[in-house]
């Protein structure tokens, strides 16, 4: 970055601040992982300059020999990947790509059906902080309070009551595996849409290590920057008879240009999941995730759902008498990231929350294992145990530190 160092000595020595804070910690936040160079070198091409509103062949402007290529290669690999008749690869991120998904299919006052913010969904599935709560209708299912795992016939009970327009399943903080035939069931019974928000999963479910919602799902959305492996971005997949609908919606209904670099760089990422090594990777991030989890409840950790059957784990801190907001800061001094969250029936309000939320997929990328997976685990408890000692926070981080060394970051070179 040479030429940033002459032209922005502030904003070069940032970002040279934060690639050392990224191999130095270890970086547990389920939704965060490391880009291979090659995703990082599309991302920072020139595609940028280039405006393409409309889709390969029905552009807006001229100029797009080179660019239609590309977005048609992103487009063919989603295909093929995930087994689906329809790919949009332009949404901007998740959040957008969920409004273009109701704004395709649902009217206004149509009611969304998804998991509720705090029992480990997302804003966008109908929340009502957030616009797909307010200009829809929107219903919340919630998970078991024993179990902590979705209740199809509390589902089923509510689709009958509430007639949803669509029913989203998916999340952020739901470590157990995702049913989507028993979905699709009550989908169907109620005459709804099923939606697949697969952001956390899908570079699981592309190595085979959490059941596929094809061909269950009518519509699946990814974000491509998580377990994926990709730049930040989204992708909507459907079937044939919802796909001019999505596009319409996508553009020019809710965005304008595509961003071409980001579209290059999924299409790297996708090739890059369809290799046998990235399978690995998947499957790796499962055991890893369950190592960790065991980890804790041997160290006295209260877990929601008991466990995890994915790369993430939710921790219930309250009987460790910490917050999360406390607990989430003082792993951050002990060179630990990850983030407060809420747990299911928290008492707690989401700005202070009872949990914590920890996920594999960024240090499997460093090729961390096992062993890695039990010595976080120690470090994490006494982080928590001394969560008011600095000394004790420092003493950790400085072997968090010699840790991550050993362990190379996909896309960052040090010099
Ligand atoms: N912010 C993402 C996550 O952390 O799970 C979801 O959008």
């Amino acid at each position: 970055m040479d030429e940033l160092k002459r032209t922005d000595p502030e904003i070069y020595q940032l970002i040279k601040d934060e690639e050392r804070y990224e191999i130095d910690s270890v970086r547990l936040i389920p939704s965060e992982n490391y880009v291979s160079k090659a995703v990082l070198e599309a991302t920072g091409s020139i595609l940028t300059n280039k405006y393409s509103e409309g889709y390969p062949g029905r552009r807006y402007y001229e100029g797009q020999r080179y660019v239609d290529q590309i977005e048609m290669i992103a487009i063919d690999r989603a295909r093929a990947l995930f087994k689906v008749d329809h790919a949009n690869v332009q949404p901007y991120s998740g959040s957008p790509a969920n409004l273009a998904v109701y704004f395709a299919l649902l009217k206004p006052g149509d009611t969304i059906m998804g998991l509720s913010l705090p029992h480990g969904g997302h804003l966008t599935h109908g929340w009502q902080a957030s616009i797909t709560g307010t200009f829809w209708r929107s219903a919340q299912y919630v998970v078991d309070r024993e179990s902590h795992v979705v209740d199809f016939d509390k589902i089923r009970e509510m689709a009958r009551a509430e007639r949803p327009k669509i029913i989203v399943t998916g999340g952020t903080a739901y470590p157990r595996l995702w049913d989507f035939k028993s979905f699709s069931e009550v989908a169907k019974e109620v005459g709804a849409i099923l939606l697949a928000d697969i952001s956390h999963i899908a570079g699981l479910i592309v190595g085979g290590v959490h059941p596929d919602p094809v061909p269950y799902a009518d519509v699946i959305m990814t974000t491509t920057h998580k377990t994926l492996r990709g730049p930040r971005g989204a992708m909507i997949m459907c079937r044939n008879e919802y796909a001019e609908a999505i596009d319409k919606a996508v553009f020019p209904g809710l965005q304008g240009g595509p961003h071409n670099h980001t579209t290059a760089a999924i299409a790297v990422a996708l090739k890059e999941a369809s290799t046998p090594e990235f399978k690995a990777y998947a499957k790796k991030m499962v055991s890893n995730a369950k190592t960790l989890a065991d980890e804790l409840l041997a160290r006295g950790f209260s877990l929601v759902s008991g466990g995890t059957d994915n790369h993430l784990i939710l921790v219930d801190l309250t009987n460790k008498k910490v917050i999360g907001t406390k607990g989430a800061k003082a792993l951050d001094a002990a060179g630990i990231v990850c983030n407060k969250n809420t747990v299911p029936y928290d008492p707690r309000k989401p700005f202070s929350p009872s949990g914590l939320r920890f996920g594999t997929p960024a240090v499997t990328s460093r090729g961390m294992g096992d062993a890695e997976m039990r010595q976080i685990g120690k470090w994490i408890d006494e982080a928590i145990a001394h969560a008011n000692d600095e000394a004790a926070l420092k003493r950790i981080a400085a072997e968090v530190t010699e840790m991550c060394r050993r362990f190379p970051a996909p896309g960052i070179t040090l010099n």
